[in-house]
């Protein structure tokens, strides 16, 4: 309860202010990058470039692999802000802390939240490189009652309960199938269901099976709660997850899941990652 009114209307205003102040644009479009993937900032023209550590109330990224600014720029013609670098639960942070860039987005004027990640391929169909556009997700952590949105209800951002059966934005999903057809991407991407677990340890065995048989596709440690919150108060989301690496299924398997192999699986298909993000920006119906 103390963490949510850490995090409030009030700060994430100042915050939205102070940055608006300074940015050469108002973005339309907000884009999170993932592990390794952080590409898609350094596409924007006319950069403004902030670290997380000067900006006011902001968290700090600790993650390697993780820049940890936010670039303001434009996308296709389109103002746009991208975080160079997320925070994660096992970071230690307050969950609300984690999720307050949705609020900071949404007061500056962000219509559309693009997110992005590295995850673990569940889906024994799916293979390292594969890129899965996710269509809903199941929130772990939830079921132990660790939500974003827990504590008192900020009536100004939306509703007390709020509907998650239409998070991922379903003409967003259509787009990106059509984009990744024109652009000969349809052999490696996917659709999906996206399981957050708490990190920072990899899954053992045991929770990948029963994961799998809970109907996820693919395990990641992020995007989730920033999702939750971004719809919250009502910004339109589409999510990619960046296969980085098979969980592990069986005991006669000697992979292992490791932190380097994400982040070059991310620098691989970085490349055709952004050209099928910033296409899609392009064809966005925001003003
Ligand atoms: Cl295998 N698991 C989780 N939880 N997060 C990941 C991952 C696996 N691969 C990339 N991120």
């Amino acid at each position: 309860v103390q963490g949510s009114r850490r995090y409030g209307y009030e700060e994430c205003k100042a915050t939205a202010d102070w940055l608006l102040d300074q940015a050469p644009v108002r973005p339309l479009v907000g884009i999170v990058c993932g592990s390794g993937l952080g590409g898609l900032a350094d596409m924007l023209k006319d950069q403004k470039i902030f670290n997380y550590g000067d900006i006011p109330n902001f968290p700090k990224s600790t993650v390697h692999g993780h820049a940890g600014r936010l670039v303001f720029g434009t996308l296709k013609g389109k103002p746009c802000v991208c975080m160079q670098g997320r925070f994660h639960l096992y970071e230690g942070y307050p969950i609300q802390k984690i999720t307050m860039p949705m609020r900071i987005f949404k007061l500056m004027g962000v219509k559309t939240v693009i997110l992005t990640n590295a995850a673990g391929g569940l889906n024994q169909d799916y293979k390292v490189g594969d890129v899965m556009i996710i269509k809903d997700h199941i929130n772990m952590p939830g079921f132990a009652g660790i939500n974003p949105l827990s504590g008192p209800n900020e009536e100004s951002f939306g509703t007390r309960f709020p509907c998650m059966s239409d998070a991922y934005d379903r003409k967003l999903q259509q787009l990106a199938q059509e984009v990744g057809a024109e652009l000969g991407y349809s052999d490696f991407l996917r659709e999906g269901v996206y399981c957050v677990l708490g990190g920072p340890s990899f899954e053992t065995i045991a929770e990948c099976r029963m994961l799998t048989r809970l109907g996820a596709d693919a395990v990641g440690m992020s995007t989730v709660h920033e999702v939750i919150v971004a719809r919250h108060c009502g910004m339109q989301v589409f999510a990619l997850s960046l296969i980085t690496n098979q969980a592990v299924m069986d005991y006669d398997s000697h992979e292992k899941a490791n932190h380097e192999e994400v982040l070059q699986t991310g620098e691989q298909r970085s490349l055709q990652l952004v050209k099928l993000v910033s296409t899609m920006v392009a064809r966005l119906d925001v003003a």
